[in-house]
This record gives structure tokens, sequence and C-alpha cells, in this order.
């Protein structure tokens, strides 16, 4: 009796591993038949469509990268053992069906991004397994068909803070890839570096490129415009879409380093770290510099950030230039002024064609509906997204709360931000936005999709940046990736566990949830110990509408040192 168990057991126990589909982010749904294909050094591809060819070499190179097998093209599609086929029946963008039966591979999709990702599905479910004798791989029959939950699936890095280089980042696009992640957000000017060669304005670079948040004066450093289109490029064929942000009014330390004659003033803990607007020659400028970053990305799509404005005004109030600029125009605060600004540099990128991107704080200024993005980054503030939503806005999701990837990830880890104690757990990533959203704004369909920040101000490494980035890249994926009934975190974790050889392989740093000492917590600055709260009467802003009410509900931005806020 006990060895009919045992053998019961044991036969359960290979089926369900030779059951395992294990793909991140879950496709929709995934159907195990009997029999299995044995992928080797036979396995030819074929294309219905030469433009098919490009998706079919790359991933023969990640074949060849991951288990060192030499695929060959086929130019006869009836003998090739792994078809590639684009139909005409209308789908998802992205969407895809993948079927393998022991004699074949099909995967077919009305667009190239649904064979792409096909193919990504394919290569996880190759990686996943153990090589085998020699050089077979054998994978299960199945029948696996996928679309994603979210068009927008973004992951935003800052490179003004610390500067991380191409190779990184063409490492990011390679795993955003392999997750289905299809916006990279850039972040390549803030307060502590200038990142983008800009012809007409070289001192931007080479005088705002200096420095970091760890180093003021560190060498420059910055994508030159070649540079910026490699990586595009490089993006591009992975089906990625780069955004450049170019943040102004505010966060503009590093370019009025370089160009000092367009500095909006300083205050204390703020140091020019505002344009001014009431030079027109302001105007004129940063339209150069946004027609310049603009034929560098042919997404057509520009952030001009227009976040925290508020830290570095109180300096436009002091000014007396623009003092009369608000007198002439009649406005009433400094708040109509930023919005003023910001709608003059937004009318600036609609002339150009392309969509205006910016952070919640913009809702407030009147920009058009259908040409704006707004990215709801507020947690604390949940009218603004519900007022964006309110006025037609489409909005993707970032908000701080789970989707900082800043944040610590483990209450054992020192280095990092917390909101009130509170911070991302990779279970808080993956469960966004399901559990945290109200059911009216989450079935909106302004809610275009969600995406994770990456803010570099404790992060110097790339050791660091691996480490806050994995495994919570896998859980955003499934977040944006995954329609919510299928959704089963459990079912995940597993997934998950199985698939961290393949950071391994990688040379990832990542934090391991299931068994956190394996590496410990990366740290490239040790967190100060913390001085008391003093909690300090702020007339700036305590009073007045620079951003309305919802800005005073902020609580976090007042009266405290750069390093705390935000
Ligand atoms: C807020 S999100 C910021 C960034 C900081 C980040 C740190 C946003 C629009 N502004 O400037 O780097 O918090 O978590």
């Amino acid at each position: 009796m006990k060895f009919k168990l045992l053998a019961a057991f044991l036969l359960l126990s290979s089926y369900i591993q030779a059951q395992n589909v294990n793909i991140i982010p879950q496709p929709k749904s995934v159907n195990i038949s009997t029999g299995q294909f044995i992928f080797n050094n036979h396995a030819t591809i074929g294309v219905s469509d030469t433009s098919l060819i490009k998706l079919a070499d790359h991933f023969r190179s990640e074949v060849a990268k991951a288990k060192g097998l030499i695929l060959s093209m086929s130019n006869n599609e009836a003998t090739s053992l792994i078809d590639l086929v684009l139909v005409n029946t209308p789908q998802a963008t992205g969407a895809y069906a993948l079927k393998i039966t022991s004699q074949r591979i099909t995967i077919t999709s009305q667009n190239k991004e649904g064979i792409f990702y096909g193919l990504v599905s394919l290569l996880q479910l190759i990686k996943d397994q153990p090589q085998g004798d020699g050089t077979n791989i054998s994978l299960s029959a199945c029948d696996i068909t996928d679309s994603p939950r979210y068009q927008w699936r973004g992951l935003m890095l800052d490179e003004a803070r610390h500067f991380f280089g191409k190779q990184k980042v063409k490492q990011l696009l390679d795993w955003m890839a392999y997750y289905k992640l299809n916006k990279f957000h850039w972040h390549l000017t803030d307060a502590q570096g200038w990142r983008i060669e800009i012809k007409k304005y070289p001192k931007l670079a080479l005088i705002g490129g200096i420095g970091a948040y760890s180093d003021s004066s560190a060498e420059p450093s910055y994508y030159t415009q070649d540079d910026i289109k490699e990586i595009v490029a490089y993006a591009a064929s992975r089906f990625i879409t780069v955004i450049p942000e170019i943040d102004m009014p505010g966060h503009a330390t590093a370019a009025n380093k370089a160009y000092p004659e367009f500095t909006g003033g300083s205050v204390a803990g703020y140091p020019n770290f505002t344009f001014n607007p009431a030079n027109e020659g302001t105007y004129q400028y940063l339209a150069n510099i946004i027609k310049e970053t603009n034929a560098l990305f042919p997404a057509h799509m520009m952030h001009l950030g227009g976040d925290e404005v508020a830290f570095g005004v109180k300096a436009w109030s002091l000014d007396t230039a623009i003092a009369h600029m608000m007198q002439r125009k009649k406005f009433e605060d400094v708040g109509e002024l930023e919005r003023y600004f910001f709608k003059r540099m937004t009318d600036t990128v609609i002339s150009l064609n392309s969509k205006i991107l910016a952070w919640d704080e913009a809702t407030g200024s009147d920009l058009p509906v259908g040409k704006t993005i707004i990215f709801w980054w507020r947690q604390n503030l949940p009218g603004q997204l519900h007022l964006a939503l309110q006025r037609n806005y489409e909005v993707v999701l970032c908000p701080r709360l789970p989707l900082y990837f800043d944040f610590v990830q483990d209450s054992g880890h020192v280095s990092g931000r917390k909101w009130n104690g509170v911070f991302n757990r990779l279970t808080d990533v993956y469960n966004f936005p399901d559990r945290q959203t109200p059911a009216d704004e989450l079935n909106s369909k302004l809610i275009i999709g969600i995406q994770a920040n990456i803010w570099t101000e404790t992060i110097g490494s790339e050791r660091r940046l691996d480490f806050m980035l994995f495994p919570r890249i896998a859980g955003l994926a499934e977040a944006c990736w995954t329609a919510p009934e299928l959704k089963n975190e459990l079912a995940f974790n597993d997934r998950l566990k199985a698939s961290l050889k393949n950071y391994d392989s990688a040379g990832i740093y990542y934090y391991n949830p299931f068994d956190p000492a394996y590496h410990p917590e990366a740290v490239d600055f040790p967190p100060r110990v913390k001085e008391p709260k003093v909690i300090k009467y702020s007339r700036h802003h305590t009073s007045k509408k620079s951003h309305g009410k919802t800005a005073r509900k902020d609580k976090r931005g007042a009266g405290r040192s750069h390093k705390k806020r935000k």
C-alpha cells in the first residue's frame, strides 16, 4: 500500500514537473497537452513575412546566449520547425498565440509586437528547462493564448541623480523586454545633473553634466545624441518606446549652473531650482531644447516634469522682475504663473506634434485633453487622480506606494525610502492596482497603464540598482500584463522562485524574498542617523495657493530639507 502511494506520488510530481509553464507575466490561457517538442540545433525558424526576420534573429541570438544552441533560418515555411505567422484577424497590440506540439512550434499574431512577445514566452520556457542530454531541451506541448491588460507598461530610470551609462541601460531594456514591459521613461535632467547633449547649448551637458547626488564634483556624464539614437534603436527592436523627461520649471539646478542667465533664483536649500518665467529668453531657450530633444525620440512623446515647483517658487515671489510680470498679467499668485509657464512649454511640445506627459501637478494646468498623459504619483493625494480622470486625461498610475523602487522592500533594509513607515514589498507591487484603487477609477478606460519609477538618490552603483529592481520588476510585469482574475500570488511566487536561476546566471545582484540572506542588502550610501523632528512654521508652504488645496495636503513637501522631502 505504502509503495503504491509513493509510486502515485512520484508519478504525480513528475506530471506536475512536466506541466510547469513558467512564464512571467502569467499568460491569459495555458492548456497543456500531451507530448514534448525536442528543442535543439535542428530547430529551424520560418517566417510568413520578411518583416519578421529581425525578430527571429533576435530570438536566435537570445537562444544562443542562453543555451548555446545555434538555430538557422529556413526558407521553406512548410519544413521549418518554428513558425512565425502574421495573421489578419484583429487583435490587441501585443496579443499572440503560442502552440507547441511534438512536431512544431507556431507563434501567430496580428502584429509584430505579438510575435515578439510569443518569442519571449518561448524563450522563457526554454530558459526554464535544464539542458538535457547534450543539447536537447524538451518543451511540454501546450496551447497558449495571451494579451496584455494594459498598453502602458512602464519603467522610469532617474539618471540625473546617478548616471549608469549605455551598457546598464541596454541590460535594463533587455530585462524589460523579457518581462514584456514596453515604455522606458528616461529621467534625464534634474537638480543634480543634465544628462543629454544639446548641440545648441553645449554647456548643458559639459557643465550641467558635472556632479551627481552623492558627489557634486563628479566628472561630467551624459549621453551624446549618438548614444541616445543607439539606445532608442536598441529599445525599438525590443518594442520599447523611449520617452525623455526634461523637467521644468523646477528641478533645474544643473541647467542653471550651465546657463545662469535663465535661473529663477534661489531660496535656502533650493539653489537655482527653477527657470525664470519673467525672462522671455527662457521660453525660447527651452523651446530650442525641446525641439532638439524631440527630434531624437521618434515616439513623439515628451515628459516635461512639472513636479514640485513649489520647492523653489519662493524665489519667484522675491524677484522684482517676476513681480512686475505677475502684475502685468494680473496673476493672483505664483501658482498661476507656474501654470502659465507650463502651458507655454507644453504648447511648444504640441506644436511639434508630440504628446505631453507630466506629473500629476499638471492636472491643474489647462493642457489639451487627448494630447496629455498625467502620471499620478502622489498616492497621498487621491484627489489628483480623481481630478485627472474627471478632466478626461489619460492617466498612468505610478503612486509612490507601491511603485517607487527607491523605497525599501524588506523590513530589515536600512537604505531607501519609507512613507510613514510603509515601504514597497514585492507583494505590494504584485497586487497593484487591484487592491489599492477604488473600483470606479480602476475600471476607467482613461487609465492606460502603470509604471514603476526608480529614483536614484540612494542608488549609486549597478549592484544596488539591481537590488532595488529585481525581483520587483517581475511583480510589476505581472501587474501590468496579467488580467486581474488570473492573478495568483502563490503561483507567481513559484514561477519566480523557479526563475531566480536566470538572475544568477546573468550576474544580477537581486533581493531574494524567499531567502533574504541570499544577497545582503546592497547599500551605497549608509543612511545618516535621523535627526529629531523639528516642526517649523513655514509661511510659504502653509499659506497660499501655489498648488491649490492639494499641495497643502502634501505635508511631506513642507518645511523639510531637500534630501528628506518628496
Ligand atoms: C519625488 S516623483 C520626486 C523625485 C524624487 C523622488 C524620490 C517626482 C515627480 N518627484 O524628484 O527623486 O520623489 O522618491
